[in-house]
């Protein structure tokens, strides 16, 4: 059993035992997990609480926000505007950066999260999440350009996701491994629950929109094929299948059983290079799952050595047990 430790224990030892962290970025870790309890706290609301449906208005991806969408977005800015611990912060609701107001002093760090993700499983009560990245702000650029933020998932200095599920947890990274947290919502804080978190390496799970199988491309089609196939076939194991439709939902199952999730390229969203963002989904959730001894690809090549271009733009995402997705990139270099 993990040893009574608070997140702000845990961090205040990441920064003074092991140097992993510095006072900033303790700092910014906390914020954030508070502002992710504030957001547990809304959705726990539901229809109690006016938040469900639609908010009425569009993200810069064109899709129709939700309220719950809005609300996690605010909370977050405004948690993170005054700390003097960022330069700027990217969300999936924003077009744009958001820059620290003139009144607050600035920092050295970035932040980028998707504030809610899943949320289109909001008004069906299944579990979505938020997910967040941090970066070092660039000498010399301007942190509100798009720019500031393109940087290379190798060069995250932390990441994280929630899962507002059953319980609310927070799994993080600060490139020293995969630790959990379980929210304690009579004292409002993240306890210790899990050290030093491994994918296994072997799974017998898989996590994937059966519906676009029509759509998919050959190595892709040849690998799931085969995982049907299950004993009878090449794999000459069975296979089971599971798909939330909430990536940090499916993302965590991998982390705690293992498993391979994927999103891969399909005809339907080739022009637009895959259907989830590279900066706020596919970055941290790839530095979280390679921490903890698992892999990510696009089927043909590392996620996080990805050179970002736009800072929404959309990747093909294949993770989880290092087996399995270096079988499916194997299946991409033979076609
Ligand atoms: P589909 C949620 O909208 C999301 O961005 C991820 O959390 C999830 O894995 C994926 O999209 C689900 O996509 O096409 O199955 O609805």
């Amino acid at each position: 059993m993990t040893r009574h430790i608070t997140l702000s224990r845990y961090l205040i030892e990441e920064q003074r035992i092991r140097e992993r962290i510095n006072a900033d970025l303790r700092l910014l870790i906390e914020i954030v997990s508070r502002a992710c309890i504030a957001i547990s706290v809304a959705i726990s609301k539901g229809g109690l609480g006016g938040v469900l449906g639609e908010a009425g208005s569009e993200n810069i991806q064109g899709e129709a926000q939700k309220k719950l969408d809005v609300i996690s977005n605010e909370i977050l800015l405004e948690a993170n505007e005054w700390g003097g611990h960022l330069a700027a912060m990217a969300s999936e609701e924003m077009e744009l950066p958001h820059a620290i107001p003139n009144r607050y002093p600035q920092g050295e760090y970035l932040l980028l999260f998707d504030p809610l993700d899943g949320s289109s499983n909001i008004d069906v009560n299944i579990s979505v999440g938020t997910i967040f990245s941090v970066l070092r702000c660039p000498e010399g650029v301007d942190p509100t350009s798009p720019e500031a933020f393109l940087q290379p998932g190798t060069r995250q200095l932390a990441a994280g996701y929630t899962v507002y599920g059953p319980t609310t947890l927070l799994v993080l990274t600060v490139g020293d491994g995969v630790v959990a947290f379980t929210l304690d919502r009579e004292h409002g804080t993240f306890v210790l629950t899990q050290e030093n978190i491994r994918i296994p390496e072997e799974t017998q799970e898989f996590a994937i929109n059966m519906s676009n199988i029509r759509h998919w491309e050959p190595p892709v089609r040849r690998y799931v094929d085969e995982l049907l196939a299950g004993k009878t076939g090449a794999r000459g194991k069975d296979f089971n299948m599971r798909w939330v439709a909430s990536m940090v939902a499916d993302v965590h199952r991998i982390m705690t059983r293992g498993g391979i999730f994927m999103y891969p390229l399909d005809a339907k969203i080739m022009g637009r290079g895959g259907k989830l963002r590279l900066m706020y989904e596919a970055n941290p959730m790839s530095f979280i799952v390679e921490q903890a001894g698992g892999a990510a690809s696009t089927g043909r090549g590392r996620i996080l050595d990805i050179a970002p271009v736009e800072l929404h733009q959309r990747v093909p995402v294949i993770l989880g047990s290092k087996n399995e997705v270096e079988r499916v990139a194997s299946y991409h270099r033979q076609a």
